[in-house]
């Protein structure tokens, strides 16, 4: 995969916008900086998270930026999206890329070095790792120490991706771990001008990755 793509790594979530505010949102997002999306969706039934997949792609395919689909393989494939971001409750990782090919991304959620080293060895391309801040967004996700961030990536062979209550406010705190890039769910999909958001986010993280 192309690191660099992994630079800022917008993960949506619907907050009360209507889909169109959704979508423009994450259209705005694309137009001014982020360079991966991962649609993120926990509750949709299948034929809706579909239809909606397919929407993101036609946009994220506008500005040529990786989708990447959350839990579900067969989403993925159906969309042609770019790959599949998978978590410790879904199928196994070696699983997965079984499923999706040697073509298509993997993403893997982890906490651990022994996780992300396990991860890393059955296929995943690479890693998020989290939660380094207390977030409302997933409010069961333990908080990591930025050490062990570093430690995992600099330790494991595939690109890491710092996530959970990371926001263009704290992004400092990343100087030196070693990380190719930044995952974030509500500092950009709650942020009242969204396009001002991600400039801000990526004038900021030219000074820190
Ligand atoms: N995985 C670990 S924390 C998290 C996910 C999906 C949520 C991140 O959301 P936010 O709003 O950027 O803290």
């Amino acid at each position: 995969m192309r690191t660099e793509d992994l630079k800022l790594y917008l993960v949506t979530h619907r907050y009360d916008d209507s889909e169109l505010d959704f979508l423009a949102k994450i259209t705005a997002a694309c137009e001014n900086g982020v360079t991966m999306v991962q649609l993120r969706e926990k509750h949709l039934k299948t034929r809706d998270y579909y239809t909606l997949a397919q929407k993101v792609k036609y946009i994220t395919d506008q500005y040529q930026i990786p989708l990447m689909i959350d839990d579900r393989v067969d989403i993925c494939l159906a969309v042609d999206a770019a790959g599949v971001h998978i978590g410790d409750d879904e199928l196994p990782v070696a699983v997965t890329r079984q499923l999706i090919g040697p073509d298509k991304l993997l993403g893997v959620s982890t906490k651990t070095l022994a996780a992300a080293t396990a991860a890393a060895a059955a296929g995943a391309d690479y890693l998020g790792v989290g939660a380094i801040f207390p977030t409302p967004t997933k409010p069961d996700s333990p908080v990591l120490s930025l050490e062990a961030l570093k430690n995992i990536a600099e330790s494991v062979p595939i690109p890491v991706v710092a996530i959970g209550g990371v926001k263009e406010s704290n992004l400092d705190i990343f100087k030196n771990t070693g990380i190719a890039g930044v995952a974030m769910v509500s500092d950009i999909m709650q942020a009242p001008d969204t396009a001002q958001k991600v400039r801000a986010i990526n004038a900021k993280l030219k000074e820190v990755l």
